[in-house]
């Protein structure tokens, strides 16, 4: 047992789910992080950790901050939630077999085998785009591009797909305060819902895809069937808005450094790295909770047994003491492999390969056939209570 020094955290009366903070959300998390490395929030109720080490080493640490109490900001062990827990809240033993059941399915060499048909569709999306010198990087390309290979891949029936976003935008604002946002994405939940359960049976999904090979894994006796289901709704719930918000973002952070967009295309191996530093400076998935099992010491701070813990990756991934003083600028010569934008330890990412396979292909696609990429308008950022992505970014481009 370590001796706890039972600092008591600094309270901060901020809001960080605020329309005004979520547009501004940089200036709070550094206004957290100079706060302290835990801080108390009044308005929730909850201790936020902004520094990346303190970050890192809970997620690490998944027997003293649980998942099972969710990770949301009530206590789903005490409060019944919209929906059963999945994967993502669930410890283990229950973990375990989840887990490994997904991990046969997805895998960096299952992941391999879909880059023949992940492609072609990345080159004729973006031929198209470039050709006509102006379009949205996240209505015509970030949104489009997904929504075209990924639910194949998971053999997601086609009566319905226009259920995924809705479904994504519940799934993750659910993991905020039950605040206007929340309320917006959840008006017409009930037969998005019905819908998201009977495309996760058995019988609806598709042959040859993820769905079906999950599906396999409960006929093996490695998973129930009603774990099966939940484990196809993770990828229906996780694998849609933030890949699209990745592809966006990063989209993005290359329209706003001319010099490193001409880099790249000088040395298109930097790809891969364009990824990570731009996962890292703009991290779709910018907050989720744990939940403390015990009394716990984070940093010198006291944290109390069954206390909400709100995770800050987006702040983690730009926290000068981990990334020095250029943290918040667009680096390629960075190396930004370590960031926590997938999380990290138990709960890290499943379906970390798609998502980097879908957004090497795209940036490939662009690197082959715009020369130049500029903002040709102003950015709108979509109001989201965990999810940090736009719902425009209008582009102007140069064919190569
Ligand atoms: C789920 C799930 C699993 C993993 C991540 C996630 C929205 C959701 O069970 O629906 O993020």
């Amino acid at each position: 047992m370590t001796v706890m020094t039972h600092r008591e955290a600094p309270v901060l009366d901020v809001d960080p789910f605020s329309p005004e903070n979520l547009l501004d959300r940089y200036a709070l998390h550094e206004t957290m992080r100079e706060t302290g490395p835990v801080v108390y929030l009044p308005a929730y109720g909850v201790y936020a950790v902004t520094h990346f080490d303190p970050v890192r080493e809970i997620l690490m640490d998944f027997e003293t901050y649980c998942s099972s109490g969710g990770v949301g900001p009530t206590d789903i062990r005490k409060e019944a939630e919209w929906r059963p827990a999945g994967i993502l809240e669930s410890d283990p033993p229950t973990h375990t077999a989840m887990r490994r059941g997904l991990s046969k399915v997805i895998h960096p060499g299952s992941v391999r085998e879909l880059a023949s048909a992940f492609a072609p569709p990345a080159q004729e999306i973006v031929a198209r785009l470039v050709g006509a010198g102006t379009f949205d990087a996240v209505t015509d390309l970030a949104q489009v591009y997904p929504l075209r290979v990924f639910p194949d891949a998971v053999g997601i029936p086609d009566s319905g797909r226009e259920n995924l976003l809705p479904y994504g935008a519940m799934a993750f604002n659910a993991f905020g305060p039950r605040n206007e946002i929340y309320h917006r994405a959840f008006e017409n939940a009930e037969p998005v819902t019905a819908w998201v359960e009977w495309a996760c049976s058995r019988g609806s999904l598709l042959p040859g895809g993820f769905g079906e090979k999950i599906w396999e894994q409960a006929e093996l006796g490695n998973i129930t069937p009603s774990e099966a289901s939940l484990l196809v709704r993770a990828l229906l719930s996780a694998g849609v808005d933030s890949t699209i918000g990745a592809i966006g973002n990063t989209i993005l952070c290359l329209a706003r450094e001319p010099e490193q967009w001409a880099r790249l295309r000088r040395e298109p191996h930097l790809a891969k790295f364009a990824v990570d530093e731009a996962l890292r400076l703009e991290s779709p998935f910018q907050m989720f909770h744990r939940t403390a099992t015990v009394p716990s010491d984070v940093a010198g701070v006291h944290i109390p047994a069954d206390s909400k813990i709100l995770l800050f990756m987006g702040a983690a991934n730009r926290d000068p003491r981990r990334w020095g003083d250029t943290a918040d600028t667009f680096d390629l010569d960075r190396s930004a492999a370590g960031h926590v934008a997938f999380g990290m330890g138990l709960h890290q990412c499943v379906g970390q390969p798609i998502a980097r396979l879908e957004m090497e292909l795209v940036l490939k696609a662009l690197i082959d056939r715009a020369e130049t990429l500029e903002l040709d308008g102003e950015p709108v950022e979509e109001l989201h209570n965990t999810l940090h992505f736009y719902r425009s970014v209008p582009l102007k481009v140069s064919a190569a």
